[in-house]
């Protein structure tokens, strides 16, 4: 399985922003192909993705750099590498780059080869790369936040939540689920039209909010569920992306909607009485990034009745997540390929989070593209929730296509993971 050839080129993600793409080619012909995904509500913790920042250029984004590295250095490195051998793969990377953030070649750079070189190896050996990376016990379909509104900086801060989606708790498989997900997605629409709201679409395909104080999205979704023939908690789950680091300054959480600046402990105590109004069984980010005490409190608070999803607070870095491990700080971890660099290392994160009875969610980006890795991932790790947008944009649509896929080729060996799932948080 030895690496023959390396390509990478600048390509555009759901954005247009620029970004990495790379094609690996092994001397039996077999080829992968792989796209590095961005956010914009980026953590502080992240590996760097490298742009070139010349502003007269794609506003300071373009990539070329990044591919530089690949073509001159990365590729003559890894030609002639086994791509079967994924983790020494990924090492030989890191070591090449030899920064603790990858600032040297970029996190981008480093991805792209990485993700190109599996989907390689899984061609060679005649695999979907779920099973490549994954095994013969790589079966349990990922259940999808579905996600209803956008915020934060996904549609300018025009609520300070960053999302929210819902997660149907009956379906008994994933097209009954997405179908009743497109139910609720639509009786929204419908709702926001009626109330002279507009429809269009945020960042990450969930609707754009006009409101006027946060817990309004909350309430509509409550009616929505309802109005859409479901039972709210019985058979609708509610999550939340709060991005908290994304308004929290000199030790408070402001929310620029209700004109409010909370501590820690203000701030904890109102999502507390959201998750005790509302079906919320999952917060993301409910604390910033750097305020670990107001994790460990939120956790202690809520942490038995509700996942708490660490995204910017662990970066899918494993010492990160060991970190909230010790202090009790989350239940549960996002998990994004890009924030950490390699295909080893993000599979390294779900490993100790799931080692710990933390609950792995495998996200997609905000400036997300056709390629389905983190599906992939999910799939690969039984990791069981998925993050992949809303029902609309095919940056999002192709991630739930490629779960039907997988539920198609896996037959009746597919796990369906909910409600089980979440039963600790239900009892
Ligand atoms: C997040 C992600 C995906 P972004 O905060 O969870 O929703 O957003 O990719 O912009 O960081
Ligand atoms: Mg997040």
């Amino acid at each position: 399985m030895k690496i023959k050839q390396v390509k990478a080129r600048q390509v555009y993600d759901c954005r247009c922003t620029p970004t990495v793409e790379v094609d690996v080619t092994l001397d039996s012909g077999a080829f992968g192909r792989a796209i590095v995904a961005s956010g914009a509500s980026t953590g502080k913790f992240e590996a760097l993705e490298l742009r070139d920042g010349d502003p007269s250029r794609f506003r300071g984004k373009t990539v070329y750099q990044a591919i530089k590295n690949i073509e001159q250095e990365i590729a003559p490195a890894v030609i002639g590498f086994d791509a079967s051998r994924q983790a020494d793969l990924d090492q030989l990377l890191i070591e090449l780059d030899g920064t603790p953030n990858k600032t040297r070649l970029g996190a981008n750079a480093l991805l792209g080869v990485s993700m190109a070189a599996a989907y390689a190896a899984a061609q060679e050996a005649g695999v979907p790369l779920y099973r490549h990376l994954g095994g013969a016990e790589a079966r349990t379909l990922p259940a999808s936040w579905v996600q209803l509104f956008n915020g934060g900086v996904h549609t300018e801060r025009s609520i300070d939540i960053q999302d929210f989606s819902i997660i149907p708790m009956n379906a008994r498989n994933h097209d009954e689920y997405l179908e009743i997900g497109y139910e609720i997605f639509q009786t929204t629409k419908d709702m926001l039209r009626e109330l002279g709201k507009p429809v269009g679409s945020g960042d990450e395909g969930g609707f754009w909010p006009i409101f006027d104080y946060n817990e309004e999205a909350l309430e509509l979704i409550m009616q929505a569920i309802r109005r859409a023939g479901f039972k709210p908690r019985e058979e609708i789950m509610i999550t939340m992306d709060v991005a908290a680091s994304s308004f929290f300054a000199d030790g408070k959480y402001h929310l620029e909607l209700e004109d409010k600046h909370l501590s820690a402990q203000e701030w904890a105590q109102m999502l507390e009485s959201w998750v005790d109004k509302y079906p919320i069984i999952s917060i993301e980010d409910g604390m910033a990034e750097e305020d670990w005490q107001g994790w460990e409190l939120l956790t202690a608070r809520i942490g038995d009745r509700c996942q708490l999803v660490g995204d910017d607070l662990f970066t899918t870095n494993v010492e990160r997540i060991q970190e909230g491990i010790r202090r009790g700080a989350a239940n549960a971890s996002l998990i994004k390929l890009n924030q950490i660099g390699t295909v080893t290392e993000t599979l390294a994160a779900v490993k100790v989070s799931q080692n710990a009875n933390y609950l792995p969610v495998v996200s997609a980006r905000s400036g997300d593209t056709e390629d389905n890795t983190c599906v992939h991932i999910a799939v690969a790790t039984n990791s069981g929730q998925l993050k992949p947008g809303g029902l609309t944009r095919t940056c999002r649509i192709n991630k739930y296509n490629e779960v039907v896929r997988i539920g198609q080729e896996l037959g009746d060996k597919a796990i369906w993971p909910i409600p089980d799932l979440f039963a600790r948080f239900l009892k």
